[in-house]
């Protein structure tokens, strides 16, 4: 997000609350839900969506000729399209549908990098990265003797790019960096990155999972060569996933799972792969998940990803300036350029004691080390609060958060 955006007065996060049915649930009354890092909440088109899927065209797809079989293949593939739209990707085919973020980068991981990284080379990560975006790489470079490298960030919980000259080099072949940090917040300047690691002839996957939400992404724009990210981070159901990659690397790439509906022709003792997609869609697939997914991006296209972008924006501005207020409250990561997650530690309160004391007050964040272990590692911390921020959040949600974490500080210091 950029700083210094304009707060979008005609938005109305009341409004866009009135789509989500768990904010009308007797039993979740004045929840103040701040933990759509973790996973979004869903709006009733989604739902909808989900709901005719099984009740009007469940069928399996790419594998009948009746006209139910029909609509769900076309529904499907829809959302295929919807989803290449909605990332600029040049062609349909480059979607991939799988589970999740963590399952996409696995994909590159096992189909991409076991076979075409060698153990004279290097991958490069981030100290900022996810597990997701971490373990596959370290395995991988055990598997294949290749070097493991690490683009280091500085105390703000920011990559300075001066460090790319003697870190990346011909020995590089693949560079994973995340677009957003689910921890700092920090919107990584990905494009200047992967300029930089083509230069050397690398490939990059970038984790999306916290930028697609929240920000227009153009994956040719950017001209990344892998993008992932999660269906329920943003309205979508839990269960699917994106693999974007350009054609030529998926052609190139191994499938991961061998099954069903991922061949070509199948004899004794070989087989062919199918074309892109499927060739990575082995066996039934989350068809009322792509569905859902298909019905979100609608429901984001509605609204504009520029105006959530705004609003996630000035939701977070407004928060670190309120939150800064808090004697002893320490923000890790930017203060500008920042997502909508923002952690925090509150004098010596662990943070799960923090994260209980709030759920009484019905306020509901996260609490832990984000799987992010190397994040708590450079700022020598076990453990942060989080708040993240969605569409459906307020400022006055933001002035109850400060508020019970001013009650949390009295509270707490009769303990000590
Ligand atoms: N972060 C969080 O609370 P999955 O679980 O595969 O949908 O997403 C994994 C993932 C990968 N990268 C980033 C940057 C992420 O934030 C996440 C998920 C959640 O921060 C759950 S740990």
């Amino acid at each position: 997000m950029e700083s210094g955006t304009k707060e979008n007065t005609s938005f109305d996060a009341d409004k866009i609350r009135e789509h989500f049915p768990i904010f009308f649930q007797p039993e979740n009354e004045g929840l103040i839900y701040f933990d759509s890092a973790a996973t979004s909440q869903r709006p009733r088109e989604v739902l909808t969506a989900c709901n005719n899927f099984y009740e009007k065209i469940n069928a399996n797809a790419h594998r009948g000729a009746y006209k139910i079989a029909e609509k769900a293949t076309a529904a499907f593939e829809a959302a295929r399209e919807k989803t290449a739209k909605f990332i600029g990707a040049g062609r349909t085919e480059e979607i991939i549908f799988v589970r999740s973020t963590t399952e996409a980068i696995n994909f590159v991981a096992y189909g991409w990098a076991r076979k075409f990284i060698g153990v004279e080379d290097e991958i490069l990560v981030t100290e900022m990265e996810h597990h997701s975006n971490l373990i596959p790489w370290q395995v991988a470079a055990q598997k294949t003797g290749a070097r493991l490298r690490f683009l280091k960030m500085n105390e703000n919980g920011v990559l300075p790019l001066d460090q790319l000259d003697s870190l990346l080099s011909r020995k590089t072949k693949l560079v994973a960096v995340t677009h957003v940090s689910n921890v700092l917040g920090t919107v990584n300047p990905v494009k200047e990155i992967i300029r930089a690691a083509h230069n050397v002839g690398a490939k990059v996957v970038v984790d999306g999972a916290q930028s697609v939400p929240h920000l227009p992404v153009d994956v040719v724009d950017l001209d990344a060569d892998f993008f992932a990210f999660s269906g329920h981070k943003m309205l979508a159901p839990m269960g699917i996933g994106v693999l974007y990659g350009k054609t030529a690397l998926l052609e190139e790439m191994e499938p991961v799972y061998y099954g069903g509906e991922m061949i070509n022709d199948v004899d004794y003792y070989q087989s062919t792969w199918n074309d892109l997609p499927w060739k990575f869609e082995a066996g039934t697939q989350n068809i009322a998940g792509a569905i859902g997914l298909g019905a979100a991006i609608d429901f984001i296209n509605s609204i504009g990803i520029d105006t959530i972008r705004e609003h996630d924006h000035s939701l977070t501005e407004y928060a670190l300036n309120e939150l800064k207020k808090i004697k002893d409250l320490v923000i890790l990561g930017p203060t500008e350029n920042r997502g909508p997650a923002i952690s925090f530690t509150l004098g010596n309160i662990h943070a799960h004691d923090l994260a209980t004391y709030l759920d009484q007050k019905n306020i509901a964040i996260r609490s832990g080390h984000h799987c992010a272990k190397l994040v708590m590692k450079k700022f020598n911390v076990a453990a942060t609060a989080r708040a993240s921020f969605y569409l459906y959040n307020t400022k006055s949600e933001i002035d109850a958060l400060v508020h019970a974490l001013n009650e949390a500080k009295g509270y707490f210091s009769k303990w000590r």
